[in-house]
């Protein structure tokens, strides 16, 4: 098989760039080594920044995000039984949508035929060969047979555990990051939510958020320490301890009910750089992790695949070589900006086992600068709602 870009991960990175690419006439083959079932049975973000909506616009996927996404104008930051309110739409003019990383990938997905998206999914052993040569290949095994695609390009939107950033030889790229202490449980359930907007709570037992994904659809998060197991959380304990971080004003509002899906997501920062290597890209958790304490995973698999999409239509549609000289420079900009931001209000809304009484202060104190000051709330509430890309 012979095109012109093998992206390999059919998760929203890649899909949104086999698209955006399809649309500029650019060929493409997409490997996915899962069924299309197992993709979309993952939980995983639900917050869109400005940008990402802005690309399901230009391909003319937004109909179903349109309908469904809830606009959002602000959001709350609850310590005890205060609640800040951060209002995003008064002080950047903009707003975020809540729609699931579920739902945008099914839009993705449903649309690959009509658009002539080529998307391979059940692909084993997927493996990147010659990527420092101008005619790199991938090989893959499908059904017990082996396959070959001839490329140009391989876009690497496989995750944080998949083979593209693995093929880049050792001490070409750095790794910078951190792990955290601690892990999310997320419990999904088709309750009303427990607010209009979400809450992120500093609790002294911990760390709450109350997310949704519809009216009638709610997710809640709670953090727990890394050697917590699924089964010491029955629901009701997970209900229980909700009710207790998210503040009385709050708790009266929660509505229990069984969970669809529960699970625990470790927290992690990292950034692998360069995001290129010869005729290699990598976009999204390939490169990159960050808490998800500031909604931004999916939202910066969006923008590295903006800026991938640009500069690869230039090198096939006009032969200029040099956006694709400054991609890794020009994603990795807005990576480390959303890095930091995740980092810091990770940092501001999490009781971390080492923190002691002065740490907390400096919590209490910035929590009373951001309640006190507009310059503070524009600040957090521009990094929310999106940086420009
Ligand atoms: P993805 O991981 O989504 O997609 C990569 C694709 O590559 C997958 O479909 C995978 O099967 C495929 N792949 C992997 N190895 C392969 C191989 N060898 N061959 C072929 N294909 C292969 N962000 C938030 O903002 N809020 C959240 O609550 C949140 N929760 C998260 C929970 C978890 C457990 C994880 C891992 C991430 C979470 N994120 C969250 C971040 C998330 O949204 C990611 O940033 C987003 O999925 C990144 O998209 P992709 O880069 O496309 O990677
Ligand atoms: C979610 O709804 O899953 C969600 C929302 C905001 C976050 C993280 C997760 O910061």
């Amino acid at each position: 098989m012979k095109t012109q870009v093998c992206i390999v991960g059919a998760g929203p990175a890649g899909l949104l760039l086999g698209h955006l690419l399809r649309a500029e006439g650019i060929e493409c083959v997409v490997l996915e080594r899962r069924s299309p079932e197992y993709v979309l049975g993952r939980i995983r973000a639900g917050v869109l920044e400005r940008t990402t909506v802005s690309l399901m616009e230009r391909l003319g996927l937004d109909a179903r995000l349109k309908a469904e996404g809830l606009i959002h104008d602000g959001f709350n930051l609850a310590d005890g039984e205060r609640l800040i309110r951060i209002d995003i739409a008064g002080l950047t003019g903009k707003h975020v949508v809540v729609y699931g990383q579920t739902e945008l990938t099914r839009d993705l997905m449903e649309a690959r035929e009509e658009r002539g998206l080529e998307v391979i999914y059940g692909a084993a052993d997927v493996t990147l060969h010659e990527i420092e040569s101008d005619a790199p290949f991938v090989t893959f095994l499908k059904e017990g047979a082996e396959h070959r695609i001839d490329c140009r390009v391989i876009a690497g939107c496989d995750g944080s555990h998949g083979p593209s950033r693995r093929a880049i030889p050792a001490g070409v790229g750095t790794e910078c990051g951190r792990e955290y202490p601690f892990g999310w449980l997320g419990i999904m359930a088709d309750v009303p939510p427990c607010n209009h907007e979400l809450i992120y709570a500093n609790h002294a037992r911990g760390f709450a958020l109350a997310s949704m994904r519809s009216p009638t659809r709610s997710r809640y998060y709670i953090d727990v320490p890394l050697t917590e197991r699924m089964e010491d959380w029955p629901d009701e304990r997970i209900w229980d301890e909700l009710a207790i971080r998210l503040g009385p004003e709050a708790a009266v509002h929660i509505t229990r009910g069984p969970a669809l899906e529960k699970s625990i997501a470790p927290l992690r920062s990292y950034v692998f750089a360069p995001m290129r290597h010869g005729s290699l890209l990598l976009c999204g958790d390939a490169a990159h992790i960050v808490p998800p304490t500031g909604a931004k995973g999916l939202n910066l698999a969006a923008s590295d695949v903006h800026y991938a999409a640009e500069a690869l239509t230039k090198f096939f549609r006009r032969d200029d070589g040099e956006a694709v000289g400054t991609y890794s420079a020009r994603a990795l900009a807005r990576v480390w900006k959303s890095e930091r931001f995740s980092w810091s209000l990770t940092r501001l809304m999490h009781r971390f086992p080492e923190d002691g009484p002065f740490e907390r202060a400096m919590q209490v104190a910035e929590l009373d600068y951001i309640a006190s000051s507009r310059a503070a709330q524009t600040s957090i509430a521009e990094n929310y709602v999106g940086l420009p890309v």
